[in-house]
């Protein structure tokens, strides 16, 4: 049986937890610092087996050696946003938490594709590639999928249509310069720039990007958790299935797009080797632009973490 590991079992790990064991495709281990917690959610996970009937192991846990033969490791371990904080707030204290974290998965799970979710999420790729030394494709991090299923829920319901039908593609990086791609978007197989105007299309982008602020605001107390971790399970099962999907992951570049040495959000094959294939779209210039300033925020964020760093 196939091992992911969830590192931070909060609201969006424990919630990636259960959806991974619905799908009953992998055993799942929670690992949180805090003691006790882990191990009282994976118990209780563990007691809705019989009506959920899931087979699969589920273990909670505060020690690293636990993730021992992982194939995937996610890593949600962190603190979340709070009303009016920026994702780049985060930066200094995430980076700390997630560097020791990668620190363990290089020690215990040093075979694994690791799937970042902590924000801010690009910066996050970056601090984790460089703790594990991993290659480039057993790290990527969760932000499109999120970013495109936000998009297909507000086209669905802005014309009428079944959800399925809609497929969206939102690249760049996952903050408020997401780069969402109406040409690449469709209904099935119609570009919705044929079935809706300029004015809603603009309309349904900036609802999509505003999606995680919207449920900040309404939640005080913590970020979206449910399509989060929905996003984090169709990419965990990509790779534990070996299935292939494409889907939009943050990957690191190393000339596609004409960027090099950064993490941002692209169509990439996801397999079992993680990022399988990184696809480079033919771009009008206002997408590479918008691409390329997406991509610019991020440096400037590895770079501000970078700086941080050394004066530590
Ligand atoms: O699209 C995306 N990538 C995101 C990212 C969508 C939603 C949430 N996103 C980010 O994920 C969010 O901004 C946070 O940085 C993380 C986790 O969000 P969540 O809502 O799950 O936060 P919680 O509920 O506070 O859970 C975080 C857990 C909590 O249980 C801590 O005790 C634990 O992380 N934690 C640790 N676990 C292990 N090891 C260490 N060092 C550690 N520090 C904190």
């Amino acid at each position: 049986m196939k091992k992911v590991s969830i590192i931070g079992a909060g609201h969006v790990g424990a919630t990636a937890g259960l959806y991974l064991l619905e799908k009953r495709i992998a055993d799942v281990v929670l690992v949180d610092i805090v003691e006790g917690m882990p191990q009282g959610k994976a118990t209780d996970l563990s007691h809705a087996a019989p009506l959920r009937k899931y087979l699969n192991k589920i273990a909670g846990t505060n020690d690293y050696k636990d993730i021992a033969g992982s194939d995937v490791v996610v890593i949600t371990a962190g603190l979340p946003r709070k009303p009016g904080m920026s994702r780049s707030d985060l930066l200094g204290i995430n980076a700390k938490i997630v560097g020791g974290v990668a620190e363990q998965v290089k020690t215990y799970a040093p075979d694994a594709v690791v799937i970042v979710v902590t924000n801010p999420l690009d910066v996050m790729c970056h601090v984790v590639k460089e703790a594990t030394g991993f290659p480039k494709n057993r790290v990527m991090g969760m932000a499109g999928v999120l970013d495109s299923t936000r998009f297909r829920l507000f086209i669905a319901r802005e014309l009428g249509v079944h959800l399925s039908d809609v497929v969206a593609l939102v690249l760049g990086g996952h903050g408020d310069d997401m780069v969402p791609l109406p040409r690449y978007t469709s209904v099935s197989g119609i570009p919705i720039t044929e079935l809706l105007s300029p004015e809603t299309i603009e309309r349904l982008v900036a609802r999509t990007r505003k999606g995680g602020g919207e449920i900040v605001g309404l939640l005080k107390e913590g970020s979206a958790f449910y399509a989060p971790a929905s996003s984090i399970t169709e990419m965990a099962e990509a790779i534990v299935l070996n299935i292939r999907r494409l889907l939009p992951a943050s990957a690191y570049l190393e000339g596609e797009y004409g960027l090099n040495d950064v993490y941002v959000g692209v169509p990439a094959i996801l397999g079992e080797n993680g990022v399988e294939k990184v696809l480079e779209l033919d771009l009008t210039d206002a997408e590479r632009k918008a691409l390329h300033a997406s991509a610019g925020s991020v440096a400037a964020n590895v770079a501000q973490w970078k700086e941080m760093k050394g004066k530590e």
